[in-house]
């Protein structure tokens, strides 16, 4: 029976572990970038040789194989020299936007500096009791927005009885000019609302974040810290909540809670912030 049960996990194992390698080891990068700085310049070609002869230890060999032969030798050190002081060929794709690598090879990329993805999950209450701080909420929204790249991925969730969520699919989405546009279309049409089940957004979040291979998430939680939820609410519910989020943040996402009122930050947005290692701060009218 103990051979069984060993056997069983041996094999799971084997199961698993390719999915989990080619997740781990499929990263966007660069080509050429071997620093992975997002800038292609002479010291990646230096940064290359220096792995090819001194044993740098690099993160993504995809970045340092510019001509995409699926090998590395001298001829990737050489190729940005080239491509950048005498007119050769550019790297092959993805250049110079970060990217995946579109052609079969035994080359991995764990991670490559810059093309690292970054998630960002936002959710706020909008039950009446925050009034119009729930318009400078959505445009702090914004603001963060519109500061991230491309590469990065990001969802938003407003909370009262129920949840309204973008995407509505459940999937968060690329930091794109389109899909921002999108969002911020829809955060247009979200009104003030009754009821304050934060749990139910919390949830929503974790949702989100859990779908997106992003290596550094965040949330941003906009929440007068008390709860009116039917049939559940008060201190007994936020001290479900907070033991609920605990188990699901697993990740150890940091909860960055925004608080819309200029008295004593509640003890529940504190323990929140803490226990995932966020942050609190008062969130006001300029
Ligand atoms: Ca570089
Ligand atoms: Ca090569
Ligand atoms: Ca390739």
């Amino acid at each position: 029976m103990k051979r069984l049960a060993i056997l069983t996990g041996f094999t799971l194992l084997i199961l698993l572990t390719p999915d989990h390698q080619t997740q781990a080891q499929d990263a966007s990068f660069v080509r050429g970038d071997s620093n992975g700085d997002q800038k292609i310049n002479i010291t990646d070609a230096i940064f290359t040789l220096r792995h090819l002869f001194l044993g740098q230890a690099i993160t993504c060999q995809d970045a340092l194989d510019v001509n995409d032969d699926g090998i590395l030798d001298l001829s990737d050190g050489i190729a940005p020299i080239n491509y950048l002081f005498l007119g050769g060929m550019a790297p092959a794709q993805p250049f110079p936007d970060c990217g995946k690598d579109e052609t079969e090879d035994e080359l991995t990329c764990e991670e490559n500096g810059r093309c690292i993805s970054r998630g960002y999950y936002f959710v706020g209450q909008r039950s009446s009791s925050v009034g119009e701080a729930l318009t400078r909420f959505k445009d702090h929204i914004i603001d963060n927005l519109n500061t991230l790249n491309p590469n990065d991925d990001f969802a938003v969730a407003f909370f009262d009885r129920g949840v309204l969520q973008f995407p509505s699919n459940g999937n968060p989405v690329k930091a794109t000019e389109e899909n921002i546009a999108t969002s911020i279309a829809w955060m247009d049409s979200v009104f003030r609302g009754g009821g304050t089940c934060v749990g139910k957004g919390l949830e929503t979040v974790f949702e989100f974040s859990s779908k997106s291979d992003s290596k550094s998430k965040s949330i941003f939680l906009f929440h007068n810290g008390w709860a009116t939820c039917p049939g559940n609410g008060g201190l007994d519910y936020l001290d479900e909540v907070l033991s609920r989020v605990k188990t699901l943040n697993s990740e150890l996402i940091p909860i960055h809670c925004l608080y819309p009122r200029i008295d004593e930050i509640p003890q529940f947005l504190i323990d929140l912030a803490n226990q995932s290692g966020g942050s609190y701060l008062r969130f006001l009218a300029e």
